[in-house]
């Protein structure tokens, strides 16, 4: 019979990933999707070619369900109905920025959600059968106390993201260690894609890059470019999300590729891609970046753009997934990554109108 699994966060950049890799693994999957007034399932189908489409939302082993991890009777009706093998909680206020606006928000979604998929869990009595994945992050490791961070590194996290994402990591660890539940955290670090929301820096980057080029945007503006981060592809990651649940052992695992870059590499890369050069001109707050071909500003950067308390530098060691997952952290490099998202991003601009207002705007 074929497995069941329930994503939450479907909607998003690694449920979306997350669901085609079960899918042709021949899972029955089960997504929550929130209800909202616009239509949210574009990742779904994105990027597929009408023929992938069919196998996805068309999919007969593939079903939504509407819900939110915020409504516990929502959440335990759904796990009763749907009795999964396995269950990945993606779902989250997935923005650190946007977690200084919004901290109770983000501490109801990222823990106290966590939760209530762990007590449904529980009181349905589906311990034994039911595994738990727990979409942790490198943001625990915040304000960082060893380089590279690995599973035993101290956290101390630098937003209420990474507070409440904390909460979401002990709960899981607690409900294993209590109730003898196989429910683990994946401490992923960043991963990107071309389906990376909008808002995140590297998408951000990407888009600019194309419209830009096109002329369809005049400047990007951007915060902290001395910001280092360990970028992986998502497509890669999802896969180990599914290896985690299937090793033998209940246990915690990082998952990065070990190489890290800064913001301002990444800017200068895609920019390369779509033929631009630039310079750097000024430094901190003033600092902006020249196309050396046009001696134009496109590059600026702008202080609210900055976060009240920053994670300087991100990078992790994923010996442990190496070695007892037999995962492969390398499979695509930095510059694969940046150039397959300029590449998607060129060829969606392409297809824009000209001079919507936002882009040289305030995109968090
Ligand atoms: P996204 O922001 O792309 O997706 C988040 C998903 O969660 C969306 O489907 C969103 O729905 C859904 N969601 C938000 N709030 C709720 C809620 N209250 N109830 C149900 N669903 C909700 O994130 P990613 O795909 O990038 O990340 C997936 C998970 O992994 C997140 O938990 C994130 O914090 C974590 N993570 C991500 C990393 C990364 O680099 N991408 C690294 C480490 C951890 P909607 O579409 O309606 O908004
Ligand atoms: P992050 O990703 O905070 O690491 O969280 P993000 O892409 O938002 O920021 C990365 C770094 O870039 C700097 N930065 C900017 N960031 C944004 N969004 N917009 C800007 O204009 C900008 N300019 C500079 C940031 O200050 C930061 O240092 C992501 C999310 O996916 C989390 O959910 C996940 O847990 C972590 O990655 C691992």
């Amino acid at each position: 019979m074929a497995k069941i699994a329930l994503i939450t966060g479907v909607t998003g950049q690694d449920g979306s990933y997350l669901a085609e890799f079960l899918l042709e693994k021949g899972y029955e999957v089960h997504g929550i999707i929130r209800r909202s007034s616009s239509y949210n399932q574009e990742r779904l189908e994105e990027l597929l070619t009408e023929e992938e489409a069919k196998t996805i939302l068309n999919n007969s082993n593939f079903h939504l369900h509407y819900g939110d991890v915020t409504d516990a009777l929502n959440i335990t009706r759904l796990i009763n109905e749907i009795q999964p093998d396995e269950i990945y909680n993606l779902a989250a206020q997935s923005h650190v920025r946007v977690s200084f606006d919004m901290p109770g928000y983000t501490l109801d979604v990222d823990g106290k959600g966590t939760l209530n998929i762990l007590e449904a869990v529980r009181v349905l009595g589906l311990t034994e059968k039911t595994r738990v994945y727990q979409a942790s992050t490198s943001e625990l490791y915040g304000k960082v106390q060893e380089v590279p961070q690995k599973e035993t590194t101290p956290f101390y996290p630098r937003s209420p993201y990474g507070v409440a994402k904390i909460y979401g990591f002990w709960i899981t660890k607690n409900y294993r260690e209590s109730y003898d539940m196989f429910a683990v955290n994946g401490i992923l670090f960043n991963h990107e894609s071309e389906r990376r929301g909008e808002t995140f820096v590297t998408r951000k980057i990407t888009l600019a890059a194309a419209r830009i080029a096109q002329g369809k945007q005049k400047k990007l503006l951007l915060g902290n470019l001395e910001s280092l981060r360990d970028w992986g592809y998502a497509k890669d990651y999802v896969e180990c999300m599914w290896l985690i649940l299937q090793h033998n052992k209940a246990e915690d695992f990082v998952i990065a590729t070990g190489e890290m870059h800064s913001v301002r590499e990444f800017v200068e890369l895609a920019l390369k891609h779509v033929g631009i050069n630039i310079e750097w001109q000024g430094n901190g707050v003033d600092e902006k970046g020249i196309n050396l071909a046009t001696g134009e500003v496109i590059v600026e950067v702008d202080p609210t753009l900055f976060r009240p308390a920053e994670v300087e530098q991100l990078l992790g060691d994923p010996t442990k997934a190496k070695t007892l997952l037999g995962w492969n952290p390398t499979r695509t490099s930095f510059e694969e990554l940046v150039s397959k998202m300029v590449k998607s991003d060129m060829a969606k601009v392409s297809n824009e109108e000209t001079n919507r207002k936002m882009f040289d705007g305030v995109l968090v």
